[in-house]
């Protein structure tokens, strides 16, 4: 195996014996055979993207995309079961073309391997042709590395969108044109870097798609004080980002006395209106993803996964760990979807009830709901407060936590920032300073959460909204700086869309991402002046004098 697609990789460039994140080598190796088969399968979709119907094709993709993110799916068995799948929707598609008279020589292996057994299936997961490395050139490679893992992030919030009813053709078509070019030995250096700056462009489309999805269904986000304490009723904790397997949870516990509390990225949910009106949606418990370990052991319920987060479960509580949508884990329940897109909590409901209320780890609340909609409500105090010089400064945070110690980078920066800067943040990079109590400004919060990693969409509103109010020709002119964390393949998608955006100067850590190499981090520090970070002191004195 080896992988370097997130920012824990081994050594700081790449797992080769089993993951730092519990990802075994034959997941691995099955995850790079799967988006091998999705490029094959991308040639086929862009033959006929013109003339043939091709959303079954194009949802099977999104979803094998991101069943590879970190964190999301660690079952070989379903990732066979979805190369499986991927062979019948070939042979569908071909027999399509061909009909429609498409010639169909020469393709490219990754669009006619076959394995007739789930063995056959695991020695060319093995092939060193189908992995990372195939491709020999470090620079070549880490561009077609950083466009996949923009595109399994892009295909993470267009899969959340989708679930909400809505989808955007020309984001598929733009997956597997991005996808098919990754194959592509005739493509030069800057023509990667070109598909790599469309990726951002389609980012920030689908993101602005999530985002509608969203609110359209549940409401604009608003302030919120959310509680971090417990009640004494049996519970269901749930995990992730899709705000459509909440609703249904909430909807099938009503009334069974079985409360429902979020972790990590699902603690934004609580920021909507429709979901308020739930008086057994409790509060957030606990903190971002990685400390998951000793949190669901202390929350004694159910927990159910709605994506990425997985850390692989001890033995103490895997007995009631669920898993839906594109994530999984061996030996725990997957809630499968129904044609119609609903699905039934209910075995993990009754498990519920059967088991204590979750222990207290900790009391109080956490304010956010910062989206665009209610920060530009806030528009005049917030022009004010600027103009006055009573905000110097705003700080974007945004982006993912993580296990490593030098994180906590991230909790001094916050602490130490000038008492006149305000911090926007999105993602679970926030639960490095969120309890801290930085206090506000003039009544604005010093730390304005605007939801999930996808809402940084919101932060990147709120700056274009700026940018008009103070009448600036430039998005770099604004008084805003950006710090951000970064780990899993979302980010990297969040990253291009702000590039994209003309955002510079981004400083990303806790270590740039081991899939750039020397050069490309030579292109995007020349080109958009990206740097890593350095002291949290100097930094500080750098980003805000
Ligand atoms: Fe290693 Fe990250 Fe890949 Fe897991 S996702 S194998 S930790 S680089
Ligand atoms: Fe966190 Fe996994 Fe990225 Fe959605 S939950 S931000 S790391």
């Amino acid at each position: 195996m080896f992988c370097y697609q997130c920012q824990e990789a081994a050594k700081g460039t790449g797992c080769t014996v089993a993951g730092v994140c519990g990802k075994t080598e034959e997941v691995a190796n099955l995850q790079d055979l799967l988006i091998y088969t999705v490029k094959g399968l991308s040639i086929l979709a862009n033959k006929g993207r013109e003339t043939i119907e091709l959303k079954k094709l194009d949802h099977y993709i999104m979803r094998a995309l991101f069943m590879t993110i970190t964190n999301a799916n660690f079952d070989a068995a379903e990732f066979v079961s979805t190369i499986k799948q991927g062979f019948s929707l070939r042979e569908e598609i071909i027999d399509v073309l061909k009909d429609k008279g498409y010639t169909l020589d020469n393709l490219h292996d990754s669009a006619v391997w076959y394995a007739d057994s789930d063995k056959a299936i695991l020695v060319k997961a093995e092939s060193m042709s189908v992995g990372v490395l195939a491709t020999e050139n470090e620079d070549v490679r880490s561009l077609r590395e950083l466009i996949i893992y923009g595109l399994k992030g892009m295909a993470a919030y267009a899969y959340h969108a989708y679930n909400l009813g809505k989808e955007n053709d020309d984001i598929y078509a733009y997956i597997t044109k991005a996808l098919e070019a990754t194959l592509d030995d005739s493509l030069s250096a800057d023509d990667l870097i070109a598909l790599t700056l469309e990726a951002g462009e389609f980012g920030v489309t689908t993101m602005a798609m999530l985002d509608s999805a969203n609110t359209e269904a549940y409401g604009n986000p608003e302030i919120t004080e959310v509680n971090i304490g417990v009640r004494d009723n049996p519970a269901i904790l749930i995990s992730g980002h899709d705000l459509s397997d909440l609703e249904q949870l909430l909807k099938q516990t009503e009334g069974t006395g079985v409360d429902v509390y979020t972790h990590c990225e699902m603690l934004p949910a609580h920021y909507y209106p429709a979901f308020k009106k739930y008086d057994h949606f409790v509060g957030n418990y606990g903190n971002a993803w990685w400390k998951q370990k000793e949190e669901m052991e202390s929350f004694n319920g159910p927990v159910i996964f709605t994506t990425n987060c997985i850390v692989p479960p001890s033995k103490s509580y895997i007995d009631r760990v669920y898993t839906t949508g594109a994530s999984g884990f061996p030996g725990c329940p997957h809630i499968e979807e129904n044609e119609d897109g609903s699905k039934d909590f209910s075995e993990i409901i009754e498990k519920a009830k059967n088991l204590p209320a979750p222990t207290e780890i900790e009391t109080g609340k956490i304010v956010g709901g910062f989206a665009h909609a209610q920060v530009l409500a806030l528009a005049d105090k917030v022009v004010d407060a600027v103009k006055s010089g009573a905000i110097k400064k705003f700080v974007v945070m945004a982006g993912c936590d993580g296990r490593m110690k030098s994180r906590s980078y991230y909790t001094e920066f916050a602490e130490k920032l000038p008492k006149d800067t305000v911090i926007l943040t999105a993602g679970c990079a926030k639960y490095r300073y969120n309890k801290l109590n930085l206090g506000d400004i003039g009544g604005i919060p010093r730390v304005l959460d605007a939801g999930q990693c996808n809402d940084s969409y919101s932060l990147a509103v709120i700056a274009l909204k700026l940018k008009e109010v103070f009448d600036l020709n430039d998005i770099n002119e604004l008084p805003i700086v950006y710090n951000i964390s970064w780990y899993e393949q979302k980010a990297v998608i969040v990253l291009l869309a702000l590039l994209y955006l003309g955002v510079k100067n981004i400083h990303l850590g806790p270590t740039l991402p081991a899939f750039l190499s020397p050069n490309v981090v030579n292109v995007l520090v020349e080109t958009f002046g990206i740097g890593g970070i350095t002291t949290v002191d100097n930094d500080i004195q750098q980003m805000i004098g």
